[in-house]
């Protein structure tokens, strides 16, 4: 097996811990439409089992027993939350994880193409992009799924179906990267081999279908540890890492 021919890359989790800062969106959000909501952590670590902001809403006010907004008030909403998710993301306040601007600099030096796939809106991730690689970085992509650009989001495959095509690559021989159950499911429906950095909000969940586990993919200085799955061999995973993975257990 050669290196592979893509790596896509899932966002929220992923390249950043995000998730508190989406979860700090959408409360000042509600507050600014003076409704009386607040997601804490322990509650948000539930919503978070349904993707996609609106979806999640949605999700809230049926099983909280509150009144049902009308699709317009719920795409209202998430416009402010997706705004000032933005404006948090561009003050510079998130920084990627260990390990994602390494390889995907190695990947982008060895011709292996790159892709996002993800629930979260499109903004939210060109403002990530931009406020951790550069203006230029969202050109780096062969191909972004995001958002509602697909009907069903994750656990479907859908998003990861739409890269693919866009990218016409075989999945047995691309790599996704994820941190949660849904977007596992998602990436393996989609036939692609996975690993998995699980992040703050997805520690305590399970991952048999992974080639790998790891607390994050690691540097030179920064160690990554395996958590279960094939072990990186050494501090960091990089795309001799992965040409052994999927040598060793392709999809
Ligand atoms: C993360 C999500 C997203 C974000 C919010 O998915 O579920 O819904 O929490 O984003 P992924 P929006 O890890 O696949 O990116 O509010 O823009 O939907
Ligand atoms: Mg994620």
């Amino acid at each position: 097996m050669t290196i592979p021919e893509a790596l896509i890359f899932d966002v929220d989790g992923t390249l950043a811990e995000t998730e508190d800062a989406h979860r700090l969106a959408f409360n000042a959000a509600f507050d600014a439409a003076g409704l009386d909501w607040e997601w804490d952590e322990a509650l948000y670590l539930k919503l978070l089992e349904v993707t996609g902001g609106k979806e999640r809403i949605r999700h809230y006010t049926g099983t909280a027993g509150l009144p049902s907004l009308s699709q317009a008030a719920v795409a209202a909403l998430h416009a402010d939350k997706t705004e000032r998710y933005v404006a948090h993301v561009a003050r510079g306040r998130l920084g990627l994880r260990p390990g994602i601007a390494r390889l995907m600099r190695e990947a982008r030096g060895a011709g292996v193409k790159l892709a996002l796939a993800t629930t979260t809106s499109l903004p939210n991730v060109e403002s990530l992009l931009a406020a951790t690689l550069g203006r230029e970085a969202v050109g780096w992509f062969a191909a972004i799924g995001a958002g509602d650009m697909v009907a069903a989001k994750k656990p479907a495959p859908d998003v990861y179906r739409l890269v693919l095509e866009r990218l016409r690559a075989d999945p047995a021989r691309c790599v996704a990267f994820e941190d949660s159950e849904n977007g596992v499911a998602s990436a393996r429906a989609a036939s692609l081999p996975v690993v998995v950095t699980v992040s703050r909000y997805t520690a305590h969940q399970r991952f048999p279908d992974a080639l790998a586990v790891l607390d994050h993919l690691g540097e030179p200085d920064e160690p990554c540890r395996a958590i279960s799955g094939a072990a990186p061999g050494g501090p960091a995973v990089g795309l001799a890492t992965l040409r052994d993975w999927l040598g060793g257990k392709a999809a």
